[in-house]
């Protein structure tokens, strides 16, 4: 029988990694380790350093109920206070001892024999474990747009998640493909350093006020030393934003909403046509609702341009759109998000009898209460198949996954599980409930094309409903909705013994 080095193995240092770490110190279990491929926590803060990013989820609200900090600049917090964050927090809950930097996780096979998954790391030995945890999180693969000649380009060219901050700005011809949350928060933000700034949009996204403020002094002295004050703020926010989802839900009402982003158009927007051509003709909340105060502003500017023509070819020089124009560009910078919906698994798992996430997960990703997979036992994930939100802080779901899963291992441990697997015919109804919840709502009626979907048309991304009711069936580690396959017992072992040399005996 392979030798286990680590109970628990947990992949990944972002927001979710360190909230299940913190879930396993509390409760009192030690023997985990982190994997991390980069040399420092932190996650998609620590990856996303583009000018102008920050949160567009309150503080307060985005981070942990454990852990107020009283060293937030303001409401909204730049990505470099999150960043600190994340790294006090891996600090304070010693968690530091059991983090493996520089280590890239290649591949995990489970063996049904013992019950242990093998995680081969890039350059390392492998590590054996019992319990796996996939806290790899949804946005830390960059997508590039699939537009040809893109391999072409002479100039720099990145990901706004991989920001090049030896490219010198000032002065350059610069052309940001994509208008999403990223691209939003970069336009205001270098608009006035370069010397021309080509924005190319596909389609506009609905944008609403930034209610941005800075914290006082006193307001920084009640997080530090009042307890009382970041939970109630963090209550009263969480409410705030929990609201939001009646709308997602009945899009009908998303309709006062879009007034609102509308004449935030009229009023920001100077030029009556590219009004038109910032407004979307989907439904709000169809796709992430973006936040800014900023952004419009920054498309009066002279040196901005706006093309909403569709890019048919990347040239050396820059890009050439349908109208057969030529945007000469010294930079382009590919704003386009993630590999979300259509991205299988992080690294090839191996799961039950060889199968291969990617391809159990080929027509969409599926899972059951965003934690568990049927056919890969003892594998958990943090914001794994629908648990992400379009309406609330993302950190209010992970607290609740590490949670469901650190129960979920207390609980196999006293009851001597080798493995559990969950029956396919639970994650087989919870997801049919899942696509009864979709119906009506903005992500099924809303007309749009978005990265929640597959390019099948699944939503395998969002949970529809509002997050205290995915908190709420997570409270309790579901020990029914599993099968279990025991460890032997000591005098199972001996009667196995017993009659292999009984057996051995009468071959002889
Ligand atoms: O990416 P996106 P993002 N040709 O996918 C366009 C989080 N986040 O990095 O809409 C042309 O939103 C694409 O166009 P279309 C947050 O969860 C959070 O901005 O697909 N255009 C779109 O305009 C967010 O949702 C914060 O038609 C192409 C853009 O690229 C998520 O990250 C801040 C294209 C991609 O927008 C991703 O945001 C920033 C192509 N081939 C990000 N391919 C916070 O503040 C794509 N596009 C917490």
């Amino acid at each position: 029988m392979p030798k286990i080095n680590q109970r628990i193995v947990i992949v990944g240092t972002g927001f979710a990694g360190l909230a299940m770490a913190v879930a396993l110190k509390k409760a009192g279990q030690h023997d985990y380790i982190l994997l991390e491929e980069a040399n420092e926590v932190g996650g998609t803060w620590r990856d996303n350093t583009y000018p102008g990013a920050a949160c567009d989820v309150p503080s307060p609200v985005y981070s942990f109920s454990f852990e107020s900090n009283p060293h937030w600049s303001s409401k909204f917090s730049p990505q470099k206070e999150i960043f600190l964050y994340l790294q006090h927090c891996a600090t304070k809950y010693g968690l530091r001892p059991h983090i493996q930097f520089r280590s890239r996780v290649e591949s995990s096979h489970f063996d049904e024999e013992t019950g242990l998954w093998t995680v081969a790391i890039a350059g390392q030995d492998p590590i054996i474990c019992r319990y796996l945890v996939l806290c790899t999180g949804g946005l830390s693969r960059p997508s590039y747009p699939k537009i040809p000649g893109l391999d072409s380009f002479q100039g720099a060219l990145f990901h706004s998640a991989r920001w090049n901050h030896d490219f010198p700005l000032e002065g350059a011809r610069v052309g940001i493909i994509g208008t999403g949350a990223s691209a939003i928060q970069i336009v205001p933000a270098i608009a006035a350093k370069v010397g021309k700034l080509s924005l190319f949009q596909r389609t506009p996204a609905w944008i609403l006020p930034k209610a941005e403020r800075t914290f006082n002094s006193l307001e920084r002295k009640l997080f530090a030393r009042v307890p009382g004050y970041h939970y109630l703020l963090r209550k009263f926010l969480y409410w705030q934003f929990e609201l939001r989802a009646i709308g997602l839900l009945k899009p009908a009402l998303m309709r006062i909403p879009q007034k609102e982003a509308e004449a935030l158009i009229r009023r920001d927007i100077r030029d009556p046509e590219l009004q038109k051509e910032m407004t979307p003709q989907y439904t709000m909340g169809c796709k992430r609702v973006l936040l800014s105060n900023d952004f419009y502003p920054s498309l009066n500017r002279s040196n901005v341009e706006v093309i909403s023509d569709t890019i048919e070819r990347i040239v050396p020089d820059g890009i050439v759109t349908k109208d057969g124009r030529q945007h000469r560009l010294d930079a382009l910078i590919c704003a386009t998000g993630f590999q979300v919906a259509e991205a299988s698994a992080p690294f090839p798992i191996y799961g039950l009898y060889g199968q291969e996430l990617g391809k159990t997960w080929k027509d969409g990703a599926e899972g059951y209460l965003g934690v568990s997979i049927s056919g890969y036992p003892n594998l958990f994930t943090i914001v794994g198949p629908n648990s992400g939100l379009g309406h609330n802080s993302i950190v209010f779901m992970i607290e609740a996954q590490a949670r469901y899963i650190q129960k979920a291992i207390v609980k196999m441990q006293k009851a001597a599980v080798k493995y559990f697997d969950l029956k396919k015919l639970v994650q087989d109804d919870y997801n049919r409930e899942l696509s009864r919840r979709f119906e009506g709502t903005v992500w099924t009626a809303g007309h749009c094309v978005s990265w929640y979907h597959t390019p099948g048309g699944k939503n395998t991304t969002i949970f529809p409903g509002f997050s205290f009711q995915l908190r709420w069936r997570t409270r309790k580690f579901k020990m029914g909705a599993y099968h279990a396959v025991f460890l032997e017992s000591r005098q199972q072992l001996t009667d196995k013994a017993q009659s292999r040399s009984t057996a051995a005996g009468l071959l002889r």
